[in-house]
C-alpha cells in the first residue's frame, strides 16, 4: 500500500500542472505523515455529519460500474486540487478547516423566485444516488470515484428557471480567513471566487451530477464538502467543488481558469485524445495510484450520452 501510494505521488505531474507555482518536493514528501491523521479526522466526521445517515445510497445501475478499478479513497482523498487552500496536491489537512455546517446555496438570476436553501434541507429535496464515473484531469491523470450525489437536472427543475436562462453558473465559497489561497498578496493574481459553469442543455443532460457522498459517506473536506459538481466528460476543472450560489444567467458564465488563462482553459473543456493542451498532448492518461499509462477517450468515454449535445457547433472550441 505504501509503496503504491509513493509510486503514485512521485509521478510527474508537476511537468504538466497549469500552475507556475511548482512544488516543492521536501513539503510534499512531508506531507505523507498527515495520512493517519486525516482517517482519525475522516472518521470522526462521519460521526458528527448530520447527513451521515443518508449514506451509502443506492447505486444506480446504469453507472454501476466505470469498467476501471476504484481509486482507494486514502489516495482520492490526499491527492487534490483545490487551490482555495494552496497549489499543491497536497490540501486535506487545509481543508479540515472549512467549515461545513451552516452551509447554504443561493439560487439566483434568471429563475421564478431566487431562494436560500441550507444544505440539509436541499439533501431531503432531492434523490440522493450512487454513481461510479470516471474523472479526467486536464493534467493528463485520472480516477475513479463512487460518487453520491443528485442528478442536476433535478436542481435545475427545483430551481424553475426562466426561458431567458440559457447558462447556470456555479460559485465557491471566498473566505481568505480559512483557505490561505484566497489570502490578498499569496496567489492575489487569482480570480477568487473559483467559478465554473454550464449551458441549460447540457445541464438538461443526465450525466451532470451534484455531488454530496463518496464512498458511501459523506464527501470529505478535500474533495469539495458539502457539495459539489461532476461532469465527467469535461476535464476536471470543470467540476467546481464547495458550491455556496447557482445562477442562471443570460450571458455565458467566465470560469476560474478561463479568467486565468483563457488560451489554455475554455468554457467547453470537453476530453479529446486529440486536441492536445497548448503545453502537452493530452492523448494518454496516468491512473492515479498506479503506475498505468492508458488511452484517453473521447469525451472520456461518455460519448453516448453527450455527443449530440455538440452537434452543428463544430465551430467552437469545444476541446479546451
Ligand atoms: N473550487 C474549486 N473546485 C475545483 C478545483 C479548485 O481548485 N477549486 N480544482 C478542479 C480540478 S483541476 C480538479 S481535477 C478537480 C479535482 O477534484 P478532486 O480533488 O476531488 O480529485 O476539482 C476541480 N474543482
Ligand atoms: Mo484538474
Amino acid at each position: 500500500m505504501n509503496i503504491l501510494r509513493r509510486r503514485g505521488w512521485e509521478l510527474p505531474e508537476r511537468l504538466v500542472t497549469p500552475e507556475h507555482v511548482f512544488l516543492n518536493r521536501r513539503a510534499f514528501l512531508a506531507a505523507g505523515t498527515g495520512i493517519a491523521a486525516l482517517a482519525v479526522a475522516g472518521r470522526a466526521r462521519a460521526e458528527t455529519d448530520p447527513s451521515a445517515s443518508l449514506y451509502p445510497a443506492s447505486v444506480n445501475p446504469a453507472f454501476k460500474d466505470a469498467g476501471r478499478d476504484v481509486t482507494p479513497f486514502e489516495i482520492n482523498s490526499t491527492y487534490n486540487n483545490y487551490y482555495e487552500f494552496n497549489t499543491s496536491k497536497r490540501i486535506y489537512e487545509q481543508a479540515e478547516a472549512l467549515p461545513i455546517r451552516p452551509w447554504s446555496v443561493v439560487i439566483d438570476g434568471e429563475v421564478e423566485k431566487p431562494v436560500t436553501i441550507a444544505i440539509d434541507d436541499l439533501l431531503k429535496r432531492m434523490t440522493l444516488e450512487e454513481r461510479v464515473y470516471r474523472h479526467r484531469c486536464v493534467e493528463a491523470w485520472s480516477m475513479v470515484v463512487p460518487w453520491t450525489g443528485f442528478a442536476l437536472s433535478e436542481f435545475v427543475s427545483l430551481a424553475k428557471p426562466l426561458a431567458s436562462a440559457k447558462f447556470v453558473r456555479f460559485e465557491t465559497f471566498n473566505l481568505p480567513d480559512v483557505a490561505a489561497g484566497q489570502k490578498p498578496g499569496l496567489f492575489s493574481s487569482m480570480p477568487w471566487p473559483y467559478v465554473e459553469g454550464v449551458t441549460i442543455a447540457e445541464a438538461g443532460n443526465e450525466l451532470p451530477f451534484m455531488v454530496t457522498g463518496a464512498y458511501g459517506k459523506p464527501l470529505p473536506k478535500s474533495m469539495g464538502a458539502p457539495l459539489r459538481l461532476h461532469l465527467p466528460w469535461k476535464y476536471g476543472f470543470k467540476s467546481i467543488k464547495g458550491i455556496v450560489r447557482v445562477s442562471f444567467t443570460s450571458e455565458r458564465p467566465i470560469g476560474f481558469w478561463e479568467q486565468l488563462q483563457a488560451s489554455e482553459y475554455g468554457f467547453w473543456a470537453n476530453v479529446n485524445p486529440e486536441v492536445a493542451h497548448p503545453r502537452w498532448s493530452q492523448a494518454s492518461e496516468r491512473v492515479l495510484g498506479t503506475d498505468e499509462q492508458i488511452p484517453t477517450q473521447l469525451f472520456n468515454g461518455y460519448g453516448e450520452y453527450v455527443a449530440a449535445l455538440y452537434a452543428g457547433m463544430e465551430k467552437e472550441p469545444l476541446y479546451m
